[in-house]
């Protein structure tokens, strides 16, 4: 028999493959479409890294044939953009030209491969045809208002010279190149993707894959994705508060304050945490707030401000938002900001923490409970003012009845713990003037649960504060009184705890929680006894040092709050966003981080934007009819440093007539990102040559949703975002039947280098699939990726693990040689000829294909690779498991299976076959008991596969010690069976 060579098999499948279009048959009644992400073609060409996800895409596909689909698996380029234009530069080359020559590169090792691409459908972004429908997307847009020009300060990379959208950054950093970004005002074109953030954000998960028509069913994504998504997206719900500004006159003559000439000035800030407000103890509006501009005259520091202003220009959003960085801002001297809930007079910063596009450029500062606010507060010595307590409810479990609170105290007494007590009170005093504020405090007492969450929470702070001298000096003069209303002086024990600190910290430690409670019942119960003694004084009141560092930003339940003490911070939420409506001065908001998408590059190799600018008309649309607008062939095409793109400099290509007026009108020079033409690709394969609509309607619902998608991580947030943002554009424009484009999304895990780094030129560590492929042959590339390891897992490349694959399938080959009556054909379920093979490659049937389902390609193959172990050690097989194990094989490695297809002599292709079903009952799995009786009686028993035939089992039992004995030699007169039960000798 011939050996399994796979330089020969390969290319020659390859080419009947190809000829025979075996993949197109689009006419069967289920439909599979199976997406890749797209490669752009660069000059380096393919590492073994990048198939990874091609080969998974192709298993399924081959997998989804045999199930009977018509499955559409096509291939493009994503050619437009920098990477390919920065490629062409340097290798001074024009980017056409490097385009079409990498793309011959690519098409040439995928091939390699033996995917089940329909190259008929191959697109290409950069070319017009397709690019004609880029264009017309954003000629959409652009009708409906989605698309409009701003001149806001956007990204700037100076290396790449070109501006880049909030996505295009990793880091601060240009993700392209690595290069600092920094903030340059310009004009530029942008997409209102935040108009679509909440549809982005709700499709995910609820009623999230709807097909117009058809009923709600979930996104099958990765959470991992979702997650990345949503954080991306970055919904926050909160309301906005309008702080009235008042001016301190720039003389000093009047001590009032006035009012703005045009009556009231407002200061909007967006909070999540209305619930804090109380708590605000200044207010902070980012460098770029037009306020700043406004009140120029009337800020009295307005040089410094400016100073300063100019200097955070300079820094990334990342240094500015930075918890770690140091907090620096300016107070704006002259203006305050009144908190509406309270009329208090707040101190005005301007401080680059807050950023100028987010909620309102203007934030409420609660140091006690924001950490960014606390550092800032620290710094410039700015009250903190605590408003939110902890939530104990566990204490409030703990115990319930005053009872059980003192038989713990006489428990606690037994063992001399009369300091407990004492701490408690010590605690209550303690918190007394903390949360001595106005007559809050009367709210707290009178609400025992509030009372119990607050005193048990400050008991430790009462512990620790007591054995500062200050406070212990307060506590020495006063007498104080427990609960059963005995006058109590804690001056001695005070003392004490000061002599005896290392047993305090032991008594300490022994509190549990039930012990923190009973201390602060006793502090509610004396509390308003111990404030009527000690009359204590606003002035006393102690600032939380103890939360230095450790800022408390849960909800909790709110104190220091006027008439919203004691209330939880959801319900505090609410209360206040209703009174804000009331006032009308403020109310629910929602906020996204998300910003709408900087669409204009400064940039040659992109699709041009359908812009014509008209001194008369303003911006007005390209006709449609006068779509694709060309990129005009160049010869220079370097960015250049004006931040205009190079088609600026191209009189003859620039000036137009005005499609309006006939006027004399300029196009728009910027062109699209990279990201423009992957935005809708998934569409145009279904349709690739309408030159009608960018897709046929029919094709349309034929083909979408995409069933499978299969790409990088590194999309999660940007190519997914502005896919996802695109498609529901379209649905809404009737474009598209279906709200989401992809069903199902499963990331691939990266290849690295056989030294566990980044596969790269830089590392010297890149394996080229060419070699591999010619040394080893395609098939057992593609089995060795699929088994690596989890599909999802980033893991290293190991040129072994490719020869162990080699060596299976060398194996899977000979095993030819084995079968029996080759040409006699057996039925599957009917005959079965070896029960426990038969049981084995049953069940490599079933897991086989749950993984493939599953994407455990690696545990199918293992499970292959039992399954031929097992065969091996058969010396004869039957062709009926020989042409299962080779149908399990062939989404795998099509080429091999191909081949020993054809040896067994079928004149169909494989791919036209059934994908086999299990028997359920073979694989059965347990292995059972079964008795063995002698004239009735048990004599022994035995562990067989379920399903066992009697003949295995009679020479099975015969074959026992103890059987022997009993049987010795006596003629066996009948055997009852009972199968998977029993067997009966009767002598
Ligand atoms: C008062 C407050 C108190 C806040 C507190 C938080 C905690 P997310 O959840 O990310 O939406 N903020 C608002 N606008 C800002 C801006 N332009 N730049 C920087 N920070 C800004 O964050 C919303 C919170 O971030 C808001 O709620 C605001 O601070 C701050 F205990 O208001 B908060
Ligand atoms: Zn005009």
């Amino acid at each position: 028999m011939s050996k399994y060579n796979p330089a020969k098999i390969e290319p020659k499948w390859q080419k009947i493959w190809r000829e025979s279009g075996i993949y197109k048959d689009y006419s069967r009644k289920n439909k599979f479409y199976a997406l890749d992400m797209f490669p752009y073609p660069s000059g380096a060409g393919l590492h073994v890294g990048h198939p990874k996800g091609y080969i998974a895409t192709d298993v399924v596909s081959r997998f989804k044939m045999l199930k009977g689909y018509s499955v559409l698996h096509p291939m493009g380029w994503d050619a437009f953009g920098l990477p390919a234009e920065n490629y062409a530069i340097q290798n001074k080359i024009h980017p056409e030209a490097a385009v079409k020559e990498n793309i011959k590169t690519f098409k040439k090792q995928l091939g390699l491969f033996g995917f089940t691409y329909d190259w008929d459908r191959e697109i290409n972004t950069a070319d017009p045809e397709y690019y004609k429908w880029t264009q017309w997307i954003f000629l959409k847009m652009f009708e409906k208002g989605l698309a409009y020009e701003s001149d806001e300060p956007i990204n700037w990379c100076p290396s790449c010279k070109t501006g880049l959208a909030l996505e295009d950054l990793e880091n601060g950093l240009c993700e392209r190149c690595g290069t600092q970004v920094v903030q340059k005002k310009m004009r530029q074109w942008v997409l209102k993707m935040t108009e679509y953030a909440d549809r982005l954000l709700e499709d995910l998960d609820k009623p999230s894959f709807a097909k117009a028509s058809a009923g709600e069913e979930e996104l099958d994504w990765e959470k991992s994705i979702m997650d990345q998504q949503k954080n991306w997206i970055g919904r926050s719900e909160g309301a906005t508060i309008k702080f009235e500004i008042k001016l301190v006159p720039k003389t000093k003559s009047s001590e009032r304050f006035l009012r703005l000439s045009l009556g009231k000035d407002w200061l909007e800030v967006f909070t999540t945490r209305l619930d804090t407000i109380f708590g605000c103890t200044y207010c902070v509006v980012g460098p770029e707030h037009p306020i700043i501009e406004k009140l120029k005259d009337k800020i009295k520091n307005y040089e410094e401000v400016e100073k300063y202003i100019i200097k955070a220009q300079n820094k990334t959003e990342l240094e500015r938002t930075d918890l770690q960085k140091d907090k620096t801002g300016v107070e704006l001297q002259g203006v305050k900001a009144i908190n509406p809930f309270n009329n208090e007079e707040l101190p005005l910063y301007v401080a680059d923490y807050v950023l100028g596009h987010y909620g309102t450029g203007a934030v409420m500062a609660v140091p006690a409970h924001d950490e960014r606010d606390f550092e800032f507060a620290k710094k410039y010595k700015l009250p903190i003012k605590q408003v939110i307590a902890p939530d104990l409810d566990s204490y409030k479990k703990t115990i319930k009845t005053l009872e059980a609170l003192k038989k713990l105290r006489q428990e606690a007494r037994k063992e001399g713990i009369e300091f407990w007590l004492l701490g408690g009170l010590a605690g209550a005093f303690h918190a007394g003037i903390i949360y001595r504020e106005h007559d809050d405090l009367d709210i707290i007492v009178k609400d025992e649960e509030q009372y119990q969450k607050i005193g048990g929470f400050l008991l430790g702070l009462g512990y620790k504060k007591i054995r500062e001298k200050k406070v212990s000096e307060k506590l020495t003069n006063t007498i104080y009184r427990n609960d059963e209303g005995m006058e109590i002086d804690i001056g001695p024990y005070i003392n004490q705890w000061d002599l005896k600190d290392k047993d305090f910290e032991t008594d300490l430690k022994r509190l549990n929680e039930s012990e923190a409670l009973v201390l602060s019942k006793i502090f509610q119960i004396h509390l308003k006894e111990i404030l009527r003694k000690n009359r204590i004084e606003e002035k006393d009141r102690i600032d939380l040092e103890y939360l230095k560092g450790k800022v408390f930003i849960e909800d909790g339940f709110l104190v220091n709050s006027g008439k919203y003490s004691g209330h939880p911070s959801a319900e505090a939420r609410e209360k206040m966003t209703e009174w804000l409506e009331k006032k009308k001065i403020g109310g629910k908001k929602v906020n996204y981080k998300m910003r709408d998408w900087v669409f204009s590059r400064q940039r040659y190799w992109g699709e041009p934007i359908p812009i014509i600018h008209c001194e008369k008309c303003g911006t007005v649309g390209v006709p449609e009819k006068n779509l694709p607008v060309e990129l005009p062939k160049v010869e220079k095409y370097e960015p250049t440093e004006t931040g205009e793109g190079p088609l600026a400099g191209i009189k003859k290509w620039v000036d137009v007539k005005c499609p309006k007026c006939g006027g004399p009108g300029k196009r728009e020079t910027n062109t699209m990102p990279q990201w423009a033409g992957s935005s809708w690709y998934h569409l145009r394969y279904i349709d690739p040559k309408n030159d009608k609509e960018l897709v046929g309607k029919e094709k349309e619902k034929k083909w979408m949703p995409v069933d499978l998608y299969v790409g990088g991580a590194e999309h999660a947030t940007r190519h997914l975002l502005y896919a996802r943002f695109w498609h529901k554009f379209l649905y809404d424009i009737g474009s598209v039947s279906t709200k989401e484009p992809f069903e199902k999304l499963v990331h691939v895990g990266l290849i690295q280098g056989e030294d566990g780094r980044k596969m790269s030129k830089r590392w010297g560590n890149v394996i080229n699939p060419d070699d591999v492929i010619s040394e080893f042959g395609a098939d057992s590339i593609r089995l060795y990726e699929m088994f690596m390891g989890p599909f999802t897992q980033n893991i290293a490349w190991s040129t072994k693990g490719v020869v162990g694959m080699r060596r299976f399938l060398e194996k899977v080959y000979r095993l030819k040689s084995k079968i029996q009556n080759p040409n006699i054909k057996t039925n599957p379920k009917s005959k079965i000829q070896n029960y426990k093979l038969d049981t084995v490659l049953h069940k490599t049937i079933k897991k086989v294909t749950e993984d493939i389902e599953n994407f455990r390609f690696n545990t199918a193959i293992s499970a292959m690779m039992i399954l031929v172990n097992e065969m091996e050690k058969e010396e004869k097989i039957s062709s009926t498991s020989y042409e299962l194990l080779i149908l399990l094989l062939s989404p795998f490695a099509p080429h091999i299976a191909e081949e020993l297809w054809e040896k067994l002599g079928n004149k169909k292709s494989i791919f036209l076959e059934k994908w086999p079903e299990y028997d359920p009952k073979l694989i059965r799995d347990e292995q059972i008991s079964l008795v063995i009786q002698i004239n009735g009686k048990v004599r022994d028993q035995v562990e067989v596969a379920a399903g066992v035939k009697e003949e295995e089992v009679k020479k099975l039992a015969l074959a026992q010690d103890k059987i022997v004995k009993y049987i010795d030699g006596k003629n066996i007169r009948k055997i009852i069976f009972v199968p998977d039960r029993l067997i009966n000798f009767v002598i």
